[in-house]
């Protein structure tokens, strides 16, 4: 059978399916993804999130006049696939080949290099003022994680962009995890807006069953409005986004490519900074990658069947400075370790369940974990380890 992906070589090439194929397309990039990654190493929940979330947007837009910039970037596979680089992505991890990030010398259609978390807002709001001025028209939509979310950079840009009347879409890809489970209150602010959509739902059905119910059922609906009113206060959070100055849209499911496309067309009548709340699962179609999200964040080849790594097992730096960490933690108690949302990459796996009470998880907040060890140093905690993953800058 002759594979749609075979045929998409430009996003342009996407407005021509339906959205059965367009449903086939994703599970054939799914199947491409696994095979690449499984082979080469690479980041491969992250991408399974995203796949029908890439197709619809790619769909609805028309870049690369329109600009999308992915926060971090590791998620980006699906957006190479669809603007023309399926077979260099076969040069994935390896010695000259492809990047696994967006990388602007690669292809007109990636408008930004990324690597680093919580950047794209800004980069994105820049993208329109500087089209405002310029006069133009396109549309600059940013995609970041819930874990980006987290990061500093990333509120301040809300807080700027939210103020502005700018047009400027934030997709906010929810799928509840960073690279480990997601922390803080962020991940808690999205689970009361999701539960929003529960209680929607639920008010809906309550009222279609005490309707049919003869005589008594209006009073009944009457009462159950009073009812719903204290409920909704008790259960709707403040609207958080719509208070700093966006218009909310969602949450709505990221893998229905109909109902994304909808409501990205929709988000285009509107005036002003947008923000569509969307619900993926980290790992989608992969058995193992849904189980183990974290384990399948990145990774090296792996045996599809098992989803076992075939690496080695070597030692790495991390893990030396880990083991030390744990040693040196049980003869002092005044030992404490901060890390950035890299519990893993850290070596801190070990520690943060030996002393879950001296392990601060700060989420992808590198500035605000050297203020906490800097406050926790001046109030006589001895030895505070803050543990940040480094990334090798490259030259613009
Ligand atoms: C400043 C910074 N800190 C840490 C990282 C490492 N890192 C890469 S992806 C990631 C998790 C991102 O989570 P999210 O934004 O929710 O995206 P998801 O992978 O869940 O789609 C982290 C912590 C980074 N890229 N940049």
């Amino acid at each position: 059978m002759n594979k749609i992906l075979d045929e998409i070589n430009k996003p342009s090439d996407l407005k021509r399916l339906n959205i059965v194929e367009k449903k086939q397309l994703a599970e054939e990039i799914r199947e491409y993804i696994l095979e690449i990654v499984s082979n080469n190493g690479g980041h491969l929940a992250s991408n399974l999130g995203v796949v029908e979330l890439t197709i619809a947007l790619h769909s609805v837009l028309n870049c690369p006049e329109d600009k999308i910039v992915w926060d971090v970037g590791h998620q980006a596979y699906v957006h190479k696939i669809l603007t023309g680089r399926k077979e260099e992505m076969k040069t994935l991890r390896k010695l000259g080949g492809i990047s696994g990030f967006p990388k602007t010398s690669e292809s007109e259609y990636d408008s930004f290099d990324t690597g680093h978390s919580s950047t794209s807002i800004s980069v994105a709001l820049g993208m329109a003022r500087a089209r405002d001025l310029l006069n133009k028209k396109n549309k600059v939509i940013a995609v970041i994680g819930d874990g980006s979310l987290t990061g500093g950079m990333a509120v301040e840009a809300l807080n700027d962009a939210g103020s502005s009347k700018t047009n400027i879409t934030v997709i906010l890809n929810d799928n509840e995890m960073s690279i480990s489970k997601n922390v803080g209150g962020v991940p808690a602010l999205l689970t009361k807006i999701r539960v929003k959509k529960t209680y929607k739902r639920s008010n809906n059905c309550i009222k279609r069953f005490f309707n049919k119910v003869p005589v008594i059922g209006k009073p009944i609906v009457n009462l159950a409005h009073v009812i719903k009113r204290t409920i909704k206060q008790a259960v709707i959070p403040n609207m958080y986004f719509e208070d700093i100055g966006f218009t909310y849209l969602g949450p709505v499911d990221g893998h229905n490519i109909q109902e994304l496309e909808d409501i990205l067309r929709k988000s285009q009548n509107v005036e002003g900074p947008v923000l569509i709340h969307v619900i993926t699962k980290k790992g989608k179609g992969y058995k193992y990658a849904e189980e183990t999200p974290d384990r399948f964040h990145g990774v090296s080849s792996f045996d599809v069947k098992t989803g076992e790594t075939k690496g080695s097992n070597k030692k790495d730096y991390s893990k030396v400075f880990g083991e030390k960490l744990v040693e040196l933690a049980g003869k002092d108690k005044k030992i404490v370790a901060v890390t950035a949302a890299m519990t893993d990459g850290t070596g801190l796996k070990e520690f943060s369940k030996k002393y879950p009470d001296r392990f601060f998880d700060v989420g992808i907040a590198e500035e605000h974990a050297v203020g906490l060890i800097a406050g926790m140093a001046k109030s006589r905690i001895k030895a505070s380890f803050c543990c940040i993953f480094f990334f090798f800058a490259k030259k613009f």
